[in-house]
């Protein structure tokens, strides 16, 4: 008997044929439970501290399943009674616990680590509903609560409470646990997430993501990012904050003390990683601990911090660069408060001839990001152009006082989840071309000697196919939308946002409306999909959706161009649903304006997955061209140095671009009565103002060339022998976006940590 029917039996009292797919969920939790439950958790002396806001980390069935080299059994046994592994899964609710990109390469860092034997935990908060869940109705994003919370679930509950002082009152924290297994590891790591007990979803108003925002101990982990938009919202941010470090700090500190230090080494028993500025204040809490409840001097633990905390940066974007005031951190955290005033003249009393140098400025108010690179040992970019622009303008002043401390390490993601789970047939034809080892070494090199093989390029076209009928299916259950397989499957996967251009892809398709009513008919058919959600509170990201939205109608009921032409929003984009998406992907948009994107992580995705890329010269893309070279990816668009040239003179006026006779007429038609009859009057002409009066992320100036080059590419497509040789020669090249090069770069240049193995692909 299998082990899944062995289960079944025992606990359910019936076969595997006889079980519905919930049941079936739960009999393979317990399975996953008995047999990675029971591994040992790494034990090594040293272990890295992922602190994030946010881990995105999807579905973990089929991830579990591969991880434990339980997948294939269990698909064989639930395949001879009819049913699959992906039924199943749909019993498993996404966990809503990130939001993007900076989420999902933590849940890829995770993975990583664990297959790479690095004993690596990661540390967060359980949000009870996510960041929210994305209906669209009224052609309008409505966000409502992310119900992922089951009976069923991964999180194991510990006995580890922690005390988190306010001022006004103290929380007691509770821990939960998930297990992350490595493939093919005989240990496992963590994810750990702090809760509170008292955390109630009756003080949210029905059907919406609005709360008393005053009320910390019934809403502290309700929400990721709630929105910050009034005082108590920003408070909230600063609460949740200082909850997941101090919860964080208190773990590390307890756990290396456990495994032998006397905390004034815990740099050679601890390395804290910092994601983004979310997980700053873990500095100043780490001296207060070490200060008051473990006898060192502040000298001393300023030090202790020095030696143990590293910064990773993930955007140049002033919004995300946190500066809380400091009466908020004083109102609610006084002793927080305190060591920051230290630390800021600390800082001030060794730079004095430099007053751009501080942690606090003239306005009193604290800059986490300058308090995670002055009192941390390393900072570092995620992709070389982004590493370069922090160096260069950014950062500058950071960087000619402690060049050493700058690094670069290029974004990755995991193969596990990114190929071997979410395309396995394709996976399968790697083994066959170059044995199994890329599965541990993820080398796709030798691919390149198929690139002009045609019973290759066959085999390519018909996996690309087959995934496109999944994708049309999925689509059609999930919301009724029937989209043509046998079209070219045209993506931009993201969240909504101007830097990110979603906006210029809109005005392309109006390009295209009007092409197909010219009569150029596209030889091929062509179905552009978005998919992403903006954050509540960003009214021209609304806009752009609603725009896209609008859009979409009016191709759809449109006769002369529906049977060419279609778009589609993808409502709720998630992890669960990029693993459709992308494996049936033809184009990959990477749209954004030069200098933005920091990196980019569904780049990477795509082309692994047999995509070609269109894109501008911003974050890995770069990279990405310079492996593929520039016959194999499209690139179009400004350079990053134009575009901050143009920041730094002001010097970019949308009207210029907007007269040209290209463009104007595109622009126009979000706000004619064909776009009205359906849409939101004040949001079209909101988007249609911006748009002429700021465009401050510059959609217009890369238009022209940006059609120009999408035309080229949907012509370059009809010639199949060359589009394929393209995308064996995108995914050869894919491997070194793995993110267990990533990590094995951390470790070799930060961490210094034992490892299983590693993968050098410098
Ligand atoms: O480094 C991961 C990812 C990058 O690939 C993206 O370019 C960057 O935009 C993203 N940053 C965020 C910031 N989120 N917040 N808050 O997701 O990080």
């Amino acid at each position: 008997m299998g082990q899944l029917e062995d289960i079944m039996q025992r606990e359910f009292d019936q076969s595997i044929k006889e079980s519905s797919d919930q049941e079936l969920y739960k009999g393979l939790l317990d399975l996953i439970q008995e047999v990675g439950g029971n591994l040992p958790t790494n034990d090594a002396k040293k272990k890295v501290y992922y602190v994030s806001a946010e881990f995105l980390i999807g579905k973990l069935l089929s991830n579990n399943l591969l991880n434990l080299g339980l997948y294939d059994e269990v698909e064989k046994e639930l395949n001879a009674v009819g049913k699959s592994i992906a039924d199943v899964e749909q019993a498993e609710l996404e966990p809503s616990l990130g939001n993007g990109g900076l989420g999902r390469l933590a849940a890829c860092f995770l993975d990583s680590m664990a297959s790479l034997g690095i004993n690596g935990d990661g540390v967060g908060l359980n949000y009870h509903f996510g960041l929210f869940k994305q209906l669209i109705s009224d052609y309008q994003q409505a966000a409502v609560p992310d119900e992922w919370l089951t009976q069923e679930t991964w999180l194991n509950k510990s006995s580890i409470q922690f005390e988190v002082p306010f001022r006004d009152f103290t929380l007691t924290s509770t821990l939960y646990d998930i297990d992350v297994y490595g493939y093919d590891q005989n240990k496992k790591n963590r994810l750990r997430l702090f809760d509170l007990d008292s955390v109630s979803a009756d003080i949210i108003e029905p059907n919406s993501i609005f709360f008393d925002k005053t009320n910390i101990k019934e809403n502290l982990t309700l929400f990721l990012y709630p929105d910050d938009s009034d005082h108590q919202g920003l408070l909230l941010r600063i609460y949740q904050q200082y909850f997941m470090v101090s919860n964080a700090a208190q773990l590390i500190l307890q756990e290396a003390k456990e495994r032998g230090s006397n905390l004034r080494d815990l740099a050679d028993y601890a390395v804290i990683q910092i994601n983004d500025t979310h997980p700053a204040f873990i500095i100043p809490e780490l001296i207060r601990l070490l200060t008051t409840q473990h006898g060192l001097t502040f000298e001393e633990a300023v030090e202790v911090v020095k030696s143990t905390v590293a910064f990773t940066n993930h955007t140049i974007l002033a919004e995300a660069l946190e500066k809380w005031p400091m009466a908020d951190i004083d109102m609610l955290m006084p002793e927080i408060a305190g060591i920051i005033r230290q630390l800021d003249q600390h800082v001030r009393a060794e730079f004095p001839d430099s007053p751009e140098i501080f942690i606090i400025d003239q306005n009193d108010v604290a800059h986490m990001a300058s308090m995670a690179i002055h009192f941390g040992f390393s900072t570092n970019g995620v992709a070389a152009l982004h590493t370069q622009i922090l160096k260069t303008s950014e950062l500058s002043h950071f960087y000619k006082h402690y060049p050493e401390r700058f690094n670069n390490k290029t974004n990755g993601i995991t193969f596990r989840r990114w190929i071997m789970n979410c395309n396995p047939e394709l996976a399968e034809l790697f083994d066959e071309l170059l044995g199994e080892g890329w599965r541990k070494d993820h080398d796709l090199r030798g691919l390149l000697k198929y690139e002009d093989d045609k019973e290759i390029h066959a085999r390519l076209a018909e996996l690309k196919q087959h995934n496109k009928v999944t994708l049309k299916k999925r689509l059609e259950k999930d919301q009724g939308t029937v989209i043509n397989e046998n079209s070219i499957i045209d993506i931009q996967i993201k969240r909504f946002h101007e830097y990110k251009r979603q906006q210029m892809l809109m005005l392309y398709i109006v390009h295209k409306y009007f092409d197909i009513k010219k009569g150029n008919i596209p030889a091929t058919p062509i179905t552009i999909l978005f998919g992403g959600k903006a954050a509540p509170a960003y009214t021209i990201a609304q806009d752009i959706m609603h725009t896209i939205s609008l859009l979409s109608k009016l191709i759809e009921e449109d006769p002369d161009v529906s049977p060419h032409f279609q778009v589609v929003m993808v409502e709720n984009y998630n992890v669960s649903k990029a693993e459709v998406l992308i494996p049936a992907a033809d184009i990959s948009e990477q749209i954004s304006l030069a200098s933005k994107e920091a990196s980019g992580t569904g780049n990477m995705k795509f082309m692994l997955n047999g995509a070609l890329t269109i894109c501008t010269f911003d974050g890995a893309n770069v990279e990405i061209a310079e492996r593929v070279g520039g016959d194999n990816i499209y690139t179009f668009g400004r350079s990053s140095q134009d575009i901050v040239e143009l920041y730094n003179t002001n010097g970019y006026r949308p009207q210029d671009y907007y007269s040209r006779p290209r463009i104007k007429p595109l622009v126009d038609f979000i706000v004619s009565d064909e776009m009205k009859k359906h849409g939101n009057h004040e949001r079209l002409h909101h988007l249609h103002n911006d748009i002429l009066s700021k465009d401050y992320f510059m959609a217009l100036i890369d238009l022209e060339e940006f059609i120009d080059v999408k035309e080229y590419m949907y012509e370059q497509y009809e010639d199949q022998d060359k589009w394929m040789k393209q995308v064996v020669n995108n995914i050869a090249h894919a491997g070194f976006f793995s993110s267990d090069r990533t990590i094995s770069d951390y470790n070799e240049d930060i961490w210094h940590l034992e490892s299983d193995h590693s993968i050098n692909m410098r």
